[in-house]
């Protein structure tokens, strides 16, 4: 006879790892499942877990019907048949952050949540750092690494959690001390039916948060009923909004500090710090821990990071562009550049439509391009280039760069047809940067 399980993890990622943990800390014994033949977790659940019993290769419907509660991973569509069709038998399906969410429902901890299309790691991290300044005992984790479930252990005032749309679909009572919502541009498109769908999962952050920060600039962005509530944007501030004016940020009419002292460089990155201020703010930070951080963070690796200057030619590493959205917001920002901008983009596009693309690239010199979905993009540019690897690329903008001239890494696209991860492709891009000549 067949062997119940009363719970069942579904993926054996990193989340499917913190999950076997935390419920076997619990004295519950699950079995996990994977579709893929070999998942990454499964040499560490052997060794950590040897009775805990792992099927891949599919979801095994028999025992998913007789299970009370399915831990779904990220990485697995929550509309996957097998997993529909338990939700429909009205067997409970959550993910780990909802786990986590119950784990301290009745603990002191605070929770701050982040979510967005783009510049989440950026907050996360500046939230980080600015409750460290503070003298705060904090923990960061969620969609930046670390799984939330991981952080439990750790003895803190503040978790600090990026929250990806997959993440927040299967959480229902985070309970939030402070959240916001970043921006929205399209991003994950096949996985959901359209923007409306995948605002909507990033937007069930304001449901389980006691106070919200939205983003004035972008509509999408907006609670769909007014909330407990605040706003930042780059325009002046109004009321106790956070924003810019003469060259300083402000929250209402205090100024915080001159945007010439601020490490981080771009305004799409002005207003990550804005989220940021706004949010430690709301849980009794003051002004000089934010100051602090302003002046000294600046910025993570392959987020805009310049990586060399090779004959006068700048090359910057941008591979954590994985959506439309990154890849505006990096040329947008160098549109007030003097020299000509060769930007190196494509890979895996996620069913996106790059037609948003269009204008921005109207400060391309050059666009090159590689990857499953280089040939998409090709055609937004006349007289684009299309190449098979990035030594073809780098080698291509080298040739053509001159002195004072920008060469950008911002693919718009995911890494995972061509290389591991983006931390892969853009290390790959930095080293063949760094076998260029160096001369003048
Ligand atoms: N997969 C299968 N079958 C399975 C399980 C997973 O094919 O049964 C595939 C997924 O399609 C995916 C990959 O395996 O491509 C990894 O999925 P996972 O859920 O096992 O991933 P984890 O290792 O647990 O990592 C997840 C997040 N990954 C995803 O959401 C895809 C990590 O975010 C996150 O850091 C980690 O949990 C800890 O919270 C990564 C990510 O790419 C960085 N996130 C997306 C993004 O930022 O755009 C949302
Ligand atoms: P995420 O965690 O949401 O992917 P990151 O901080 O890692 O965000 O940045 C990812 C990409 O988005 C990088 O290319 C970065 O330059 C760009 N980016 C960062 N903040 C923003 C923003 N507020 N708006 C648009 N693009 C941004």
């Amino acid at each position: 006879m067949q062997t119940q399980f009363t719970h069942i993890v579904l993926g054996l990622g990193a989340t499917g790892l913190s999950v076997v943990r935390y419920l076997v800390s619990q004295g519950i014994k699950p079995l996990v499942m994977d579709s893929r033949r070999n998942p990454p977790g499964a040499d560490v659940l052997a060794q950590e877990f040897a009775d805990i019993e792992l099927i891949t290769g599919g979801f095994d419907c028999r025992y998913l019907v007789q299970a009370q509660q399915l831990v779904i991973s990220p990485g697995i569509a929550i509309d996957t048949p097998e997993v529909r069709a338990a939700m429909d038998m009205g067997i409970e399906v959550i993910g780990d952050v909802e786990l986590f969410a119950r784990a301290i429902a009745d603990k002191k901890p605070c929770v701050i949540g982040i979510t967005g299309s783009n510049g989440k790691t950026t907050v996360t991290t500046l939230v980080y750092e600015m409750l460290l300044a503070a003298g705060l005992k904090v923990a960061v984790g969620g969609n930046i690494g670390t799984p939330a479930l991981d952080l439990l252990a750790m003895d803190v005032d503040y978790y600090v959690l990026e929250l990806s749309s997959f993440q927040l679909e299967t959480t229902y009572s985070l309970n939030c001390i402070a959240a916001t919502c970043l921006n929205i541009s399209e991003d994950h498109m096949d996985r959901y039916s359209d923007l409306t769908a995948y605002r909507n999962a990033k937007l069930r952050l304001y449901d389980q948060s006691r106070f919200i920060m939205y983003n004035l600039d972008d509509e999408l962005t907006y609670p769909h009923e007014p909330m407990n509530q605040n706003h930042f944007g780059l325009g002046v501030p109004d009321g106790d909004a956070w924003g810019l004016g003469d060259g300083k940020i402000y929250h209402g009419d205090s100024d915080i500090i001159n945007l010439i002292d601020v490490a981080l460089i771009g305004s799409h990155n002005h207003g990550n710090l804005l989220a940021a201020m706004a949010l430690v703010h709301a849980c009794g930070v003051e002004k000089e821990p934010m100051v602090t951080v302003a002046k000294t963070f600046s910025g993570l690796s392959h987020r805009c990071e310049l990586v060399a200057v090779k004959q006068g030619v700048s090359y910057i590493n941008d591979s954590k562009a994985t959506n439309v959205g990154a890849t505006v917001a990096a040329l947008e920002g160098l549109s007030t550049h003097l020299g000509e901008v060769y930007l190196i983009a494509g890979g895996d596009g996620k069913g996106a439509d790059f037609r948003p693309l269009t204008q921005a690239l109207s400060n391309v010199v050059q666009l090159i391009t590689l990857g499953r979905d280089g040939h998409k993009l090709a055609k937004l540019k006349p007289g684009a280039i299309e190449v098979a690897t990035m030594a073809e690329a780098v080698a291509k903008a080298a040739e053509m760069a001159y002195s004072g001239d920008i060469v950008l890494l911002s693919p718009a696209c995911a890494s995972l047809d061509m290389y591991k991860n983006f931390m892969a492709r853009g290390d790959d891009f930095r080293q063949l940067v760094e076998q260029l000549p160096d001369g003048v």
